[in-house]
């Protein structure tokens, strides 16, 4: 059987773009070193000695620093920064960005990671995993500037994530359609799995923390209470499914369809998920797979941030799922508004 590699893939979609330099191509090849050096160390959770618990650190989110984080963020940080084709490494693990010294040759990309997405879930075996996305350097001359590092997300050159489950399976996109590969151990090779991946126009499933009920905004609320509703011919009720690891819920909502949502809450007004390490990445992957990506009232990737660890609320997925959230949210938010004003 033939099978393609994921260095071959992207070697074919470079010629079709006449002007290509390579660097794309060295930095795509890159992360699949560094995802290929996690994929084994996360296999061997349990067995290595540094690779489950706790650092002791807090990082900028004010999170405990598990050891895989570290590990995770150290690994990319090293790979990548040692390319030549980035001039800059952010990370959810950083509260600053990583600019490449010019002796180690800064390239033309930007490089934007969250190391180890669904840190709850390292110790026990659940699905945990990395998302990346590319932006181009916009300014002039050698300097990294703000203007650089908080682009919109329409302007992200590629993305993709990379779960640590079952398998270890690649996901990525470049504006032309998304492909998924998948990690054969015993090669230790990413072979083409997914071609031409396209999400279902709507799906018949929810993916929500709904521990976080009594926290929820009302129109918040009225969405799920409404998705749980009994109405065959609409398709509800919707099942719940959620795994408390963003790339893993995310995978599964591209590939089966659905709606994911981590909205604003009480505890954490902006929302919790992250506008580059997160959100952006997922958005540009989602709708070149024909899906939608908001934060209930604004496309994603039509977003510039204003600072690099930005938070947002997210409803990703299917397209009239999304869709479907939106105007139900805007629809309660009016019939609150409405409420409140009669009742003074
Ligand atoms: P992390 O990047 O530090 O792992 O945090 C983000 C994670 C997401 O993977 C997941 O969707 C969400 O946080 C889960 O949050 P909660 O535990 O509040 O449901
Ligand atoms: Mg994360």
């Amino acid at each position: 059987m033939e099978r393609t590699t994921f260095v071959q893939h992207i070697r074919q979609q470079e010629k079709s773009n006449p002007g290509a330099t390579g660097e794309f191509t060295t930095l795509m090849n890159e992360i699949i070193v560094a995802s290929k050096i996690i994929s084994l160390e996360v296999n061997s959770a349990g067995i290595g000695e540094n690779v489950l618990g706790l650092t002791g650190k807090i990082n900028v989110q004010g999170e405990e620093v598990q050891k895989l984080d570290e590990f995770s963020d150290i690994t990319f940080t090293t790979i990548i920064g040692k390319s030549e084709a980035v001039c800059a490494i952010t990370s959810e693990e950083k509260e600053d960005p990583y600019i490449i010294p010019s002796e180690d040759n800064p390239g033309k990309y930007i490089f934007m990671m969250d190391p180890l997405d669904g840190s709850s879930n390292i110790d026990v075996n659940v699905n945990i995993g990395t998302i990346f996305s590319i932006y181009r350097k916009k300014s002039e001359g050698d300097e990294v500037t703000d203007e650089d590092l908080r682009q919109k997300g329409d302007e992200q050159v590629a993305a993709g994530y990379i779960v640590y489950g079952s398998s270890t399976i690649l996901v990525y996109t470049a504006g032309q359609g998304v492909y998924g590969f998948t990690l054969d151990p015993s090669l230790g090779e990413f072979f083409l799995s997914h071609p031409d991946l396209k999400i279902p126009e709507q799906g018949s499933t929810y993916s929500a923390n709904e521990g976080n009920w009594g926290i929820w905004e009302e129109n918040q609320k009225n969405l799920v209470s409404f998705l749980k509703e009994d109405n065959p011919s609409s398709g509800r009720p919707y099942k719940l499914r959620y795994i408390g690891s963003l790339v893993a819920d995310f995978h599964r909502t591209l590939l089966k369809g659905g709606l994911f949502m981590y909205p604003k809450d009480k505890n954490s007004p902006k929302g919790k998920l992250r506008f580059s390490f997160e959100a952006a990445p997922l958005a540009l992957i989602v709708e070149n797979a024909g899906g939608k990506a908001s934060t209930g009232k604004q496309r994603i990737l039509d977003i510039t941030p204003k600072g690099i660890h930005d938070r947002l609320p997210l409803f990703i997925g299917s397209k009239k799922d999304v869709e479907m959230a939106e105007s139900h949210l805007s629809a309660t938010e009016k019939k609150g508004g409405w409420f409140k004003w009669l009742s003074g």
